[in-house]
């Protein structure tokens, strides 16, 4: 491979490009280093960037199978629009930007001025580039305060982020794998390398999420580092690590309680740490009394031995980083689980110190919050879930995600008329009760899809389709943890155009112009880019990004002990109280426990054992496939080859029983819906429990009604009920429902 000259050069007949990787496609913002080869006009090949310094030239199959993406057939790369009489059928006609600005234009503002802006809801994705876009553009450009992520209960990511700021004033805490120092990482004298790593509901190497690029794990593993695991899944990492503990889905809490009880009553915390900077520590004391290991067993299923063992390994070891993953956000006692993993951080010492946990700066996540000045306070105060949620919208920009839902079918509090989806596959992917969903999106007045495929929701819902382009098609920038720790900023280069596709920044800037121009002062993308990037970068500018490739914000350790951690540059932490709240006085405020406590899945073998008679299986969902993000990439031969079915997954002993084969259809059934996905038998999962995937739907059939690609056969989010969430609004049982699985009959 050729040596790195600037950011794009030629190679014989190629033009190669470099460039760092976020979405689309789907890519947690780990910025993976690539090299896009280039030869009349198409993306040919894919190459890892050796020199990048994280990723080190290492690459997932989806970025190797990125020209198949760029270039599918089946890619949408005009903007097209169809009659709201023929919605559900595949009856579009291609029109031009501009002829979609005007539709856009005339229906927002008649909308506005019949219903208020308010009326109007845009919905997110998942993790992509696009945190500022949605929100600036629904608050800024169309005037509502109703920026929405549809997965019930906000379970991914966002409860994690925010009970980070209520309880510890801080962004997002992470491991730290060495991302910040660049070319000479682990052996930077500033770092040391973590005894042991607890990685709980989270699965890193599939999944490099949220900026964690999961193969530093395995880095820091061939040095020295041991790992503890809690999943009820046997992963990769779980068959190598010192302690796996086989969690009962939807138990953790209990379990973290268990780990505290035996760190506390054996005297393993660091009682520095705990008496300058923890504030409740004797009430939690008090409260970790009710979980003795033998009890935690019996609810979790891990054997008492496991639990003690692994808590004072975790306790002991110096440093020992922890990091939580998705099934944390996923049950409605999700926000106790956060937090009684927040205490296991703290109370060992581990905050902020080298080869520890980091934290994020107390800036979290300010790109959601972009446009949201430019609102009326009166407008603002619509904000749904403002008054019901507190805990999910003084942190987080977003509706309380559920809400929409009511509001559609009840117009209440008020009517909702128009969805801009920008990023989002509704009725595959992030929604429970999904048939439900898509019957209230149908029954709104004006539909507006951003994407690059035609998907199942687009074709049910969808009056206007906006082209969208992959990240091989747009300049950008690309930052860890979505804001809430920058341990690296990479370039995004766009290296070619595909059809009339534009990025969602650049729809933002253009509609924003038409509608807000007060709000959106830029002239040109890379204006843009340069006030962005001075956002994390301050002086920087894109052009200069763009050469370096990379560049590290300024950073430090132990913020707390510097005046680096709270806005009005004292020592301590952004909290109420400036310590870390093992007792959050916010979640009292809001008339939760303060403290953290288990409770049951709202469905079990223990909280409904009437129904688990009918459905005794407990069924967790959603694990990462290697080769799709989501919903994503199902039309990509070469992946759907290695991946080409739905996968449930379940003990030999339980199959058995059945009468299931690996292999066989079954559908999996509860009391509020039903689905098929293909049997695999294995030993790693425990026998009274199955594990199915999401995400899938068929693009190979038919997209128009009632078939949809097939969106409703495979859906397991059919089994999840809406609104069954938390008392603070965040958490749902995506990972914690119960189920019975039968031989298919066709
Ligand atoms: N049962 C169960 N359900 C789950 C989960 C689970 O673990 N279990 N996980 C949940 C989680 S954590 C999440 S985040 C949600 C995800 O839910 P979604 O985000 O709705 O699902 P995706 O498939 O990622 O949908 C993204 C869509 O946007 C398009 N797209 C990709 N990148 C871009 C881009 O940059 N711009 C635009 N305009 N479009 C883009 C893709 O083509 C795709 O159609 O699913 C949730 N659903
Ligand atoms: N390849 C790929 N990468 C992705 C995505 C993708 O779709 N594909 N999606 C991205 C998104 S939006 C997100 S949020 C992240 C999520 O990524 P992660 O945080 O890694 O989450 P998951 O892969 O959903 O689940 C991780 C593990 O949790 C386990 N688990 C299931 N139930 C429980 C439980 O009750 N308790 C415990 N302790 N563990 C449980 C599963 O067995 C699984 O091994 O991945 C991101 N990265
Ligand atoms: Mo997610």
């Amino acid at each position: 491979m050729a040596e790195r000259q600037s950011w794009k050069w030629q190679e014989g007949d190629y033009t190669v490009v470099r460039t760092c990787a976020w979405s689309p496609p789907g890519d947690h913002p780990v910025g993976c280093g690539l090299r896009l080869y280039i030869k009349d006009g198409k993306l040919v090949k894919v190459e890892g960037e050796k020199d990048h310094p994280v990723t080190g030239g290492r690459l997932c199959p989806r970025c190797l199978e990125l020209p198949a993406y760029v270039h599918h057939p089946e890619r949408i790369i005009y903007p097209m629009k169809r009659d709201k009489a023929d919605r559900g059928k595949n009856r579009w006609q291609r029109i031009s930007w501009d002829e979609a600005y005007d539709i856009i234009e005339r229906n927002v503002n008649e909308i506005k001025a019949k219903y208020g802006p308010e009326a109007i809801f845009s919905v997110i994705g998942t993790g992509r580039d696009m945190w500022h876009t949605v929100p600036f553009l629904t608050f800024g450009a169309l005037g509502s305060p109703n920026f929405t992520y549809i997965h019930s209960g906000w379970s991914c990511y966002g409860p994690r982020c925010a009970i980070s700021v209520y309880t510890m004033g801080c962004g997002y805490p992470e491991i730290d794998y060495a991302a910040q120092f660049q070319k000479e990482r682990y052996d930077h004298p500033d770092y040391k390398l973590p005894e042991c790593v607890m990685i709980w509901g989270k699965d890193p190497l599939k999944s490099n999420p949220d900026g964690l690029f999961g193969h530093a794990i395995v880095d820091m593993m061939k040095r020295g580092t041991k790992l503890i695991i809690v999943d009820p899944r046997l992963t990769w990492f779980a068959s190598r690590a010192e302690y796996w503990l086989q969690v009962r889905p939807g138990t953790d809490t209990a379990l973290a309680l268990g780990m505290l009880h035996v760190i506390i009553n054996e005297e393993l915390y660091d009682k520095e740490f705990v008496s300058k900077w923890c504030h409740g520590f004797e009430e939690l004391k008090k409260r970790v009394q009710e979980y003795p290991p033998q009890k935690v067993a019996e609810i979790t299923w891990v054997p008492k031995e496991k639990i003690i063992g692994a808590a004072r390994f975790f306790a002991k070891s110096k440093p020992a980083s922890l990091s939580w993953g998705l099934a944390t956000d996923q049950k409605p006692n999700g926000v106790q689980h956060a937090h009684a993993l927040q205490a296991l951080m703290a109370i060992t010492g581990n905050i902020d110190v080298p080869g520890g946990i980091l934290f994020g700066a107390p800036t979290f996540a300010a790109p959601m919050w972009w446009g949201w000045d430019s609102l009326p306070e009166e407008v603002q105060a619509k904000r749904l879930g403002a008054v019901e949620y507190p805990a999910v919208t003084t942190a987080i920009s977003t509706t309380q995600p559920d809400l929409p839902l009511d509001a559609m079918e009840t117009g209440e509090p008020y009517p909702l008329k128009m969805s801009w989806v920008m990023s989002s596959n509704p009725a595959a992917c992030p929604t429970a009760a999904p048939e439900r969903w898509n019957k209230a999106f149908q029954n709104l007045d004006f539909n507006v899809v951003c994407d690059l495929f035609m998907t199942p929701h687009a074709s049910a819902c969808a009056d206007l389709f906006l082209p969208v382009s992959s990240f091989a098609e747009k300049d950008g920038i690309v930052y860890t943890h979505y804001g809430s720790i920058i341990l690296f900023v990479g370039a995004i280069n766009k290296a070619l155009q595909v059809g009339e596709c534009k990025s969602d920044d650049e729809i933002l800037l253009e509609l924003g112009k038409r509608l807000n121009p007060e709000v959106f002062p830029w002239n040109s993308m890379e204006e843009f880019l340069d006030w962005e990037l001075n956002q994390y970068i301050p002086g920087m500018k894109f052009s200069e990004l763009r050469e370096k490739g990379w560049a590290v914000p300024e950073w430090h350790y132990k913020k707390y002990e510097k005046g680096l951690q709270r806005p009005d540059g004292e020592k301590g932490f952004g909290t109420p109280t400036g310590k870390i709240e093992l007792y959050s006085t916010l979640f009292e405020q809001w008339g939760e426990d303060p403290l953290p406590y288990y409770e049951e899945p709202p469905y079990s073998p223990y909280s409904t054992p009437e129904l688990a008679k009918e459905y005794p299986l407990i069924l967790t969902s959603g694990a990462r496939s290697w080769v799709y993000f989501h919903s994503e990439q199902r039309q990509i031969r070469n992946l759907r080859e290695i991946h080409p079915d739905p996968i449930v997954e379940i003990h030999p002993e339980t199959a058995e029983n059945l009468g299931i084969k690996d292999g066989d259809w079954v559908c999996i059934e509860n009391m509020f819906g039903k689905c098929k996905q293909r049997a695999r038998i294995t030993k790693g999962i425990h026998p009274k429990v199955v594990h199915a995937e999401h995400g899938w739907w068929f693009p190979e059939k038919s997209p128009e009604e009632p078939c949809l690609s097939g969106v409703y056969e495979s859906n397991i989010n059919k089994l999840v009920p809406h609104k069954l969430i938390g008392k603070l609004g965040f958490g749902a049982p995506y990972k914690c429902m119960i189920c019975k699985v039968y031989k298919a009959e066709d």
